[in-house]
Protein backbone atom coordinates (compact mmCIF):
# COMPACT_ATOMS: atom_id res chain seq x y z
CA UNK A 1 0.00 0.00 0.00
CA UNK A 2 1.38 3.45 -0.65
CA UNK A 3 0.12 6.81 0.79
CA UNK A 4 -0.24 9.77 -0.70
CA UNK A 5 2.02 12.90 0.38
CA UNK A 6 -0.29 14.79 2.90
CA UNK A 7 -1.90 17.68 1.10
CA UNK A 8 -2.91 20.91 3.00
CA UNK A 9 -5.59 23.50 1.23
CA UNK A 10 -4.27 26.38 2.76
CA UNK A 11 -2.75 28.97 1.29
CA UNK A 12 -0.11 31.38 3.52
CA UNK A 13 -0.56 34.49 3.94
CA UNK A 14 1.82 36.36 1.58
CA UNK A 15 4.70 37.70 2.72
CA UNK A 16 3.20 41.08 4.51
CA UNK A 17 4.79 44.73 4.45
CA UNK A 18 5.75 46.23 7.95
CA UNK A 19 2.60 48.50 7.62
CA UNK A 20 0.30 45.09 7.06
CA UNK A 21 1.23 43.56 9.55
CA UNK A 22 1.21 47.06 12.46
CA UNK A 23 -2.77 47.22 10.51
CA UNK A 24 -2.92 43.34 11.53
CA UNK A 25 -1.57 43.82 15.21
CA UNK A 26 -4.12 46.76 15.50
CA UNK A 27 -7.65 44.09 14.18
CA UNK A 28 -6.15 41.26 16.05
CA UNK A 29 -5.99 43.38 19.52
CA UNK A 30 -9.56 44.87 19.01
CA UNK A 31 -12.11 44.87 21.08
CA UNK A 32 -14.34 48.30 20.81
CA UNK A 33 -17.30 47.45 22.95
CA UNK A 34 -18.79 49.76 19.90
CA UNK A 35 -18.23 46.27 17.73
CA UNK A 36 -18.63 43.27 20.29
CA UNK A 37 -21.55 44.86 22.02
CA UNK A 38 -23.76 45.46 18.62
CA UNK A 39 -22.63 42.55 17.39
CA UNK A 40 -23.27 40.17 20.33
CA UNK A 41 -27.21 41.16 19.79
CA UNK A 42 -27.87 38.84 16.95
CA UNK A 43 -23.95 37.89 15.71
CA UNK A 44 -23.93 39.98 13.09
CA UNK A 45 -20.34 41.25 13.58
CA UNK A 46 -20.11 44.57 11.64
CA UNK A 47 -16.90 46.77 11.25
CA UNK A 48 -18.46 49.89 9.50
CA UNK A 49 -20.84 52.62 10.28
CA UNK A 50 -24.64 53.41 10.10
CA UNK A 51 -26.98 54.99 7.90
CA UNK A 52 -30.62 56.75 8.18
CA UNK A 53 -32.24 57.92 10.36
CA UNK A 54 -31.76 57.39 14.32
CA UNK A 55 -34.50 57.14 16.72
CA UNK A 56 -33.20 59.70 19.41
CA UNK A 57 -35.46 58.66 21.89
CA UNK A 58 -33.86 56.11 22.80
CA UNK A 59 -31.61 58.77 24.45
CA UNK A 60 -34.71 60.09 26.74
CA UNK A 61 -34.42 56.33 28.16
CA UNK A 62 -35.13 57.00 31.78
CA UNK A 63 -33.70 53.37 33.02
CA UNK A 64 -29.76 53.76 32.87
CA UNK A 65 -29.36 50.08 31.90
CA UNK A 66 -32.18 49.89 29.09
CA UNK A 67 -30.99 53.02 27.86
CA UNK A 68 -27.12 51.91 27.44
CA UNK A 69 -29.05 48.56 25.98
CA UNK A 70 -31.51 51.03 23.23
CA UNK A 71 -28.71 53.58 22.29
CA UNK A 72 -26.57 50.07 21.60
CA UNK A 73 -29.50 48.65 19.32
CA UNK A 74 -30.46 51.31 17.45
CA UNK A 75 -26.38 51.57 16.51
CA UNK A 76 -26.72 48.20 15.19
CA UNK A 77 -29.85 48.86 13.48
CA UNK A 78 -28.09 51.72 11.36
CA UNK A 79 -24.98 49.53 10.80
CA UNK A 80 -27.11 46.80 9.70
CA UNK A 81 -28.95 49.29 7.37
CA UNK A 82 -25.84 49.75 6.26
CA UNK A 83 -24.80 46.65 5.19
CA UNK A 84 -28.06 45.99 3.61
CA UNK A 85 -27.83 48.69 1.49
CA UNK A 86 -24.48 47.75 0.07
CA UNK A 87 -25.71 43.79 -0.17
CA UNK A 88 -28.64 45.20 -2.54
CA UNK A 89 -26.09 46.15 -4.33
CA UNK A 90 -24.80 43.16 -5.27
CA UNK A 91 -27.28 42.35 -8.28
CA UNK A 92 -29.31 39.71 -8.84
CA UNK A 93 -27.27 36.74 -7.65
CA UNK A 94 -28.33 33.10 -7.37
CA UNK A 95 -27.36 30.59 -4.63
CA UNK A 96 -24.68 29.28 -7.22
CA UNK A 97 -23.00 32.64 -7.50
CA UNK A 98 -20.01 33.29 -5.56
CA UNK A 99 -19.48 36.51 -3.64
CA UNK A 100 -15.94 37.74 -2.57
CA UNK A 101 -15.77 40.30 0.81
CA UNK A 102 -12.64 41.95 0.84
CA UNK A 103 -11.72 43.21 4.49
CA UNK A 104 -14.25 41.01 5.86
CA UNK A 105 -13.39 42.14 9.83
CA UNK A 106 -15.29 39.99 12.16
CA UNK A 107 -17.90 38.90 9.19
CA UNK A 108 -20.88 40.01 9.13
CA UNK A 109 -20.96 41.46 5.50
CA UNK A 110 -20.54 38.01 4.19
CA UNK A 111 -23.58 36.82 6.03
CA UNK A 112 -25.61 39.44 4.93
CA UNK A 113 -24.98 38.84 1.58
CA UNK A 114 -26.03 34.71 2.28
CA UNK A 115 -29.12 35.70 4.15
CA UNK A 116 -30.07 38.05 1.44
CA UNK A 117 -28.79 36.27 -1.84
CA UNK A 118 -28.18 32.70 -0.71
CA UNK A 119 -25.06 32.81 -2.30
CA UNK A 120 -21.57 31.48 -1.46
CA UNK A 121 -19.02 33.93 0.11
CA UNK A 122 -15.91 34.35 0.39
CA UNK A 123 -13.99 37.03 3.37
CA UNK A 124 -10.53 37.77 3.21
CA UNK A 125 -8.61 39.77 6.36
CA UNK A 126 -4.95 40.10 7.09
CA UNK A 127 -6.11 39.48 11.05
CA UNK A 128 -5.76 35.97 12.45
CA UNK A 129 -8.17 36.88 15.15
CA UNK A 130 -10.52 37.96 13.10
CA UNK A 131 -10.32 34.81 10.46
CA UNK A 132 -11.20 32.77 13.28
CA UNK A 133 -13.97 34.73 14.55
CA UNK A 134 -16.00 34.86 11.57
CA UNK A 135 -15.19 31.40 10.96
CA UNK A 136 -16.69 30.33 13.88
CA UNK A 137 -19.90 32.85 13.32
CA UNK A 138 -20.72 31.13 9.96
CA UNK A 139 -20.00 27.67 12.09
CA UNK A 140 -22.60 28.77 14.45
CA UNK A 141 -25.13 29.96 12.24
CA UNK A 142 -25.03 26.64 10.29
CA UNK A 143 -23.99 28.46 6.66
CA UNK A 144 -20.07 27.46 6.59
CA UNK A 145 -20.80 25.33 4.26
CA UNK A 146 -21.32 28.70 2.14
CA UNK A 147 -19.64 30.86 3.92
CA UNK A 148 -15.72 31.08 4.52
CA UNK A 149 -13.28 33.02 5.97
CA UNK A 150 -9.94 33.42 4.95
CA UNK A 151 -6.48 35.03 6.61
CA UNK A 152 -5.07 36.03 3.40
CA UNK A 153 -4.15 39.55 1.63
CA UNK A 154 -7.12 41.35 -0.31
CA UNK A 155 -4.38 42.13 -2.37
CA UNK A 156 -3.12 38.74 -3.58
CA UNK A 157 -5.73 36.18 -2.99
CA UNK A 158 -4.97 33.33 -4.80
CA UNK A 159 -8.70 32.90 -5.42
CA UNK A 160 -9.63 32.02 -8.40
CA UNK A 161 -9.79 34.35 -11.68
CA UNK A 162 -13.49 34.97 -12.94
CA UNK A 163 -15.17 32.91 -10.29
CA UNK A 164 -17.07 35.35 -8.85
CA UNK A 165 -20.28 37.26 -9.83
CA UNK A 166 -19.91 40.20 -6.91
CA UNK A 167 -17.63 41.62 -4.51
CA UNK A 168 -16.98 44.65 -2.61
CA UNK A 169 -14.79 46.83 -0.10
CA UNK A 170 -17.03 47.82 3.03
CA UNK A 171 -14.95 50.38 4.22
CA UNK A 172 -11.82 48.75 4.14
CA UNK A 173 -10.35 50.47 0.40
CA UNK A 174 -7.98 53.06 2.96
CA UNK A 175 -5.55 50.18 4.04
CA UNK A 176 -4.55 49.24 0.47
CA UNK A 177 -3.21 51.24 -2.64
CA UNK A 178 -6.32 51.79 -5.45
CA UNK A 179 -4.98 50.31 -8.47
CA UNK A 180 -3.99 47.45 -6.60
CA UNK A 181 -7.12 46.19 -4.89
CA UNK A 182 -9.29 47.41 -8.09
CA UNK A 183 -7.02 45.01 -10.22
CA UNK A 184 -7.58 41.83 -7.95
CA UNK A 185 -11.43 42.41 -8.11
CA UNK A 186 -11.11 43.17 -11.94
CA UNK A 187 -9.23 39.65 -12.18
CA UNK A 188 -11.67 37.56 -9.36
CA UNK A 189 -14.54 38.84 -11.01
CA UNK A 190 -16.30 37.90 -14.22
CA UNK A 191 -17.19 39.58 -16.99
CA UNK A 192 -20.50 41.59 -16.02
CA UNK A 193 -20.00 40.78 -12.23
CA UNK A 194 -20.53 43.52 -9.94
CA UNK A 195 -18.26 45.54 -7.83
CA UNK A 196 -19.26 47.78 -4.87
CA UNK A 197 -17.65 49.77 -1.92
CA UNK A 198 -18.76 52.09 0.95
CA UNK A 199 -16.11 54.47 1.61
CA UNK A 200 -14.97 57.44 3.14
CA UNK A 201 -13.29 59.18 0.63
CA UNK A 202 -11.50 63.08 1.28
CA UNK A 203 -13.28 65.95 -1.05
CA UNK A 204 -11.20 67.11 -4.01
CA UNK A 205 -13.02 70.00 -3.97
CA UNK A 206 -11.83 71.05 -0.08
CA UNK A 207 -8.20 70.66 -1.12
CA UNK A 208 -5.90 67.67 0.72
CA UNK A 209 -6.51 65.81 3.68
CA UNK A 210 -7.96 68.07 6.49
CA UNK A 211 -6.66 67.76 9.91
CA UNK A 212 -10.30 65.46 10.67
CA UNK A 213 -9.28 63.41 8.25
CA UNK A 214 -5.65 63.10 9.25
CA UNK A 215 -6.57 61.96 12.97
CA UNK A 216 -9.00 59.56 11.55
CA UNK A 217 -6.15 58.01 9.75
CA UNK A 218 -4.04 58.19 12.80
CA UNK A 219 -6.64 56.73 14.93
CA UNK A 220 -7.31 53.70 12.43
CA UNK A 221 -3.74 53.28 10.73
CA UNK A 222 -4.97 53.94 7.48
CA UNK A 223 -4.52 56.30 4.33
CA UNK A 224 -7.77 57.57 3.01
CA UNK A 225 -7.55 58.21 -0.46
CA UNK A 226 -9.10 61.77 -2.75
CA UNK A 227 -12.69 60.82 -3.89
CA UNK A 228 -11.01 61.07 -7.33
CA UNK A 229 -8.54 57.96 -6.68
CA UNK A 230 -11.46 55.78 -6.45
CA UNK A 231 -12.85 56.59 -10.27
CA UNK A 232 -9.00 56.98 -11.52
CA UNK A 233 -8.08 53.48 -10.41
CA UNK A 234 -11.58 51.80 -11.38
CA UNK A 235 -11.47 53.02 -15.15
CA UNK A 236 -7.85 51.59 -15.28
CA UNK A 237 -9.27 48.33 -14.23
CA UNK A 238 -12.18 47.77 -16.45
CA UNK A 239 -14.74 48.48 -13.12
CA UNK A 240 -16.55 51.13 -14.99
CA UNK A 241 -19.17 53.00 -11.96
CA UNK A 242 -22.96 52.65 -12.73
CA UNK A 243 -24.09 53.93 -9.40
CA UNK A 244 -22.76 56.87 -7.31
CA UNK A 245 -24.48 58.11 -3.85
CA UNK A 246 -23.14 60.37 -1.46
CA UNK A 247 -24.23 59.08 1.96
CA UNK A 248 -22.81 61.94 3.69
CA UNK A 249 -26.22 63.18 5.78
CA UNK A 250 -27.29 59.89 5.78
CA UNK A 251 -24.27 58.82 8.33
CA UNK A 252 -24.32 62.05 10.11
CA UNK A 253 -27.49 60.66 12.95
CA UNK A 254 -25.35 57.64 13.22
CA UNK A 255 -22.29 59.86 14.57
CA UNK A 256 -24.62 62.02 16.39
CA UNK A 257 -25.78 59.39 18.26
CA UNK A 258 -22.84 57.35 18.30
CA UNK A 259 -21.21 60.83 20.56
CA UNK A 260 -23.94 60.28 23.06
CA UNK A 261 -23.31 56.72 23.68
CA UNK A 262 -21.03 57.22 26.76
CA UNK A 263 -20.26 53.11 26.90
CA UNK A 264 -19.62 52.79 23.15
CA UNK A 265 -17.43 55.61 22.72
CA UNK A 266 -14.02 55.36 20.92
CA UNK A 267 -12.89 59.00 21.07
CA UNK A 268 -13.26 59.15 17.31
CA UNK A 269 -16.70 60.73 17.06
CA UNK A 270 -15.89 63.92 16.94
CA UNK A 271 -13.26 64.03 14.17
CA UNK A 272 -16.06 62.14 11.54
CA UNK A 273 -18.80 65.03 12.80
CA UNK A 274 -16.32 67.73 12.08
CA UNK A 275 -14.88 66.20 8.85
CA UNK A 276 -18.36 65.41 7.37
CA UNK A 277 -19.88 69.11 8.54
CA UNK A 278 -16.81 70.88 7.12
CA UNK A 279 -16.72 69.43 3.42
CA UNK A 280 -13.36 67.96 3.81
CA UNK A 281 -14.73 64.47 4.05
CA UNK A 282 -17.44 62.29 1.80
CA UNK A 283 -19.12 59.11 2.72
CA UNK A 284 -19.63 57.86 -0.43
CA UNK A 285 -21.62 54.18 -2.08
CA UNK A 286 -19.83 53.25 -5.54
CA UNK A 287 -21.46 50.74 -7.34
CA UNK A 288 -19.16 49.36 -10.98
CA UNK A 289 -19.59 47.05 -13.51
CA UNK A 290 -16.96 44.70 -14.75
CA UNK A 291 -16.22 44.87 -17.91
C1 LIG B 1 -14.70 50.95 10.89
O1 LIG B 1 -14.41 49.83 11.58
C2 LIG B 1 -13.92 51.23 9.68
C3 LIG B 1 -12.58 51.39 9.58
C4 LIG B 1 -11.66 51.08 10.63
C5 LIG B 1 -11.94 51.93 8.40
C6 LIG B 1 -11.88 53.44 8.40
C7 LIG B 1 -13.15 53.94 7.82
C8 LIG B 1 -13.34 55.13 7.30
C9 LIG B 1 -14.67 55.47 6.69
C10 LIG B 1 -12.30 56.15 7.27
P1 LIG B 1 -14.90 49.61 13.06
O2 LIG B 1 -16.37 49.36 13.14
O3 LIG B 1 -14.03 48.53 13.57
O4 LIG B 1 -14.54 50.98 13.79
P2 LIG B 1 -15.00 51.42 15.26
O5 LIG B 1 -14.24 50.54 16.21
O6 LIG B 1 -14.61 52.87 15.36
O7 LIG B 1 -16.47 51.21 15.34
MG1 LIG C 1 -17.67 49.80 14.64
Amino acid sequence: MTTAPARTTTVPVPTQSIYQTRVADYWNAEENPVNLELGRIDDLYHHHYGIGEADRSVLEEPDPELRKERITSELHRLEHAQAELLASHLGPLTPADRVFDAGCGRGGGSIVANLRHGCHADGVTISAKQCDFANEMARKRGVDDKVRYHHRNMLDTGFETGAYAASWNNESTMYVELELLFAEHARLLRRGGRYVTVTGCYNDTYGRASREVSLINAHYICDIHPRSEYFRSMAKNRLVPVHVEDLTAATIPYWELRKQADHLVTGIEDAFLDAYRNGSFQYLLIVADRV
